[in-house]
């Protein structure tokens, strides 16, 4: 158990049962931190005794650092909260839910129309973190802003999609967030969470789930943007194209929708879509569906179970563009995917024969269940793979990390030494732990039974991070840009073990060193401006 002491504040979090880490945050001294209570006033001065009634009120007042704190019950709301001031790269600006309260922000009265969102999010470079979101007279969320984080909110009930991003919104982070039971007059345009129409580049969502949404889980429909990238990672998409009811709706119905266009894509706009260690299951259409898009996508490690298709690409793309499937599962037919794509270790390729036997369950139980208390996805069993499963360490390194000798098929790593990629509560310090064991050896000593690996634990720390005035810690949740290679001893890359964005959090990667002689070796974690070196030493 490793500790440090912070007179004010300390938070402990378990990374496994084993491990402890314990973790402070810097205080800003020049940042205000305003209140909004539902029995709060907009004559008051925004204390802690002495609150503000509503958001509106406070984001009046805020300039870049400072820090909205909104208490718990239910907000009653009839009118937008139009967040349009923006923070600086240095300086957030942070619309939190109070430490260990959950506010309902209600805007059921609200009529349907479609300038009648909950939040609209023009500003940039917000944190938006721990709120329930329900009842819009259109999306929950509406997003036009860029650089911001929207963090373990749950999108609900409202007339439109739950949270979309449109008008430009580039480089948003969509983390740990649910979107379900949300409904169109229509029943076609609401969606869980939709980058779509005239949406930027670089939106990343990790660890969100929708589900019952009248129209799809996700949707990437463009008119008129082109050739953006978005990135899902760890999502889960289920029961779309029903109602809250249970009952078909008359929307489409897919669990992800990569794309699209008007008049099937006439205009081949471009969406490139990366999706890694996602599962779709029960979409009444499609698990995940092209839609005519001709961009590129790139489906890593996804699992696809019970859609009324599972896979779905077959229009050739654009010059330039490719489909990557690999390391994926479907129990059930695959589906299909044109002879363009780029297919390796996928459960429906020899020798693979997929059964319900491959796995721990096919049993639902939990896929809607609480989230952790840090806003992760609950622990489920459902479509991990069984022990005895062909399927484990039959993959091929896709940049994700893995355990064991190789990567698994499908979207949930299975072993002990499955790495930790959960996005963590708060940002953690940066950190490169010793490998071990080290020497690590093939002999048959090693804690690996013979094979030459070793574990390497490193934490990724947010960009932005501070603490909130009550002092219990929050975070600026972000993404760096995470580099982990591996040197020999004259300087030379001999592994790049990873290379990707990594949301803050605690990691540990289970390193192969099989292929590699005997000798010194240094591996240097790159997390954004921080860097380290650890000595290796491999005996065989
Ligand atoms: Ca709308
Ligand atoms: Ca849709
Ligand atoms: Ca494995």
């Amino acid at each position: 158990m490793r500790k440090k002491h912070h007179s004010s504040s300390t938070l402990i979090l378990a990374i496994s049962s084993a491990w402890f880490i314990t973790i402070f945050l810097p205080v800003s001294s020049s940042a205000k931190t305003y209140f909004v209570s539902p029995g709060g006033s907009d004559a008051a001065g925004g204390t802690f005794d002495q609150p503000f009634l509503t958001i509106v009120k406070a984001h009046s007042v805020v300039a870049a650092g400072d820090t909205i704190l909104v208490r718990g019950g239910t907000h009653f709301l009839n009118t937008t909260i139009s967040l349009t001031r923006s923070g600086t790269s240095t300086n957030g600006l942070f619309l939190l839910a109070y430490s260990g309260e959950r506010p309902l922000l209600d805007f059921s009265s609200m009529a349907v129309s479609g300038s009648n969102r909950g939040i609209q999010l023009s500003g940039s470079r917000w944190t938006v973190k721990g709120f329930d979101i329900k009842g819009a007279g259109d999306n929950g969320m509406f997003i036009s802003g860029s650089f911001n984080t929207v963090d373990f909110c749950a999108l609900f009930e409202n007339r439109d999609t739950g949270l979309q991003l449109g008008s430009g919104a580039s480089n948003n982070r969509i983390i740990n967030c649910d979107s379900y039971y949300n409904v169109d007059p229509g029943q076609g345009n609401a969606d869980g969470f939709s980058p779509k129409l005239d949406v930027g580049t670089g939106n990343y969502f990790y660890g969100c789930r929708c589900w019952q949404n009248s129209d799809d889980g996700w949707d990437g429909y463009l008119r008129p943007s082109n050739d953006v990238t978005t990135t899902l990672e760890n999502c889960w998409s289920f029961n779309n194209g029903y109602l809250k009811d249970g009952t078909a709706s008359s929307g489409n119905g897919n669990g992800f929708k990569m794309g699209g266009g008007d008049n099937g894509n006439a205009d081949h706009l471009k969406h490139n879509m990366i999706l890694k260690r996602c599962l779709a299951f029960d979409n009444r259409v499609k698990g995940f569906d092209q839609n005519n898009n001709v961009g590129s996508m790139t489906v890593t490690n996804c699992t696809a179970y019970r859609n009324g298709t599972n896979y779905s690409v077959s229009r050739a793309l654009d010059s330039g563009k490719a489909l990557i499937v690999v390391n994926c599962v479907a129990l059930g037919s695959y589906g299909s995917l044109g002879g363009f794509a780029v297919q390796q270790t996928n459960s429906w390729l020899s020798p693979f024969s997929v059964s319900n036997a491959d796995f721990v369950t096919v049993d639902t139980a939990g896929v809607r269940g609480p989230r952790k208390a840090d806003g992760s996805l609950p622990d489920i069993a459902f479509l991990h793979l069984a022990p005895t499963s062909p399927m484990i360490d039959a993959g091929v390194s896709v940049g994700l990390p893995y355990s064991g000798r190789a990567p698994d098929l499908g979207a949930f790593e299975s072993g002990p030494l499955t790495v930790i990629g959960e996005h963590r509560e708060v940002a953690p310090a940066f950190r490169l732990e010793q490998n071990y064991p080290n020497p690590c050896s093939a002999g048959g000593g090693s804690a690996f039974g013979g094979n030459a690996r070793t574990v390497i634990s490193y934490q990724v720390p947010a960009p932005s991070a501070r603490q909130t005035a009550d002092g219990l810690g929050v975070e600026g949740s972000a993404v760096s840009v995470v580099t982990l290679k591996v040197y020999d001893a004259l300087g030379r890359e001999v592994a790049r073990i990873v290379d990707s964005e990594q949301p803050t959090g605690s990691y540990r990667i289970d390193f192969n060193a099989n292929t590699l002689p005997s000798g010194v070796y240094f591996a240097r974690l790159q997390a954004g401006q921080f860097s380290k070196t650890i000595k290796l030493i491999l005996t065989k």
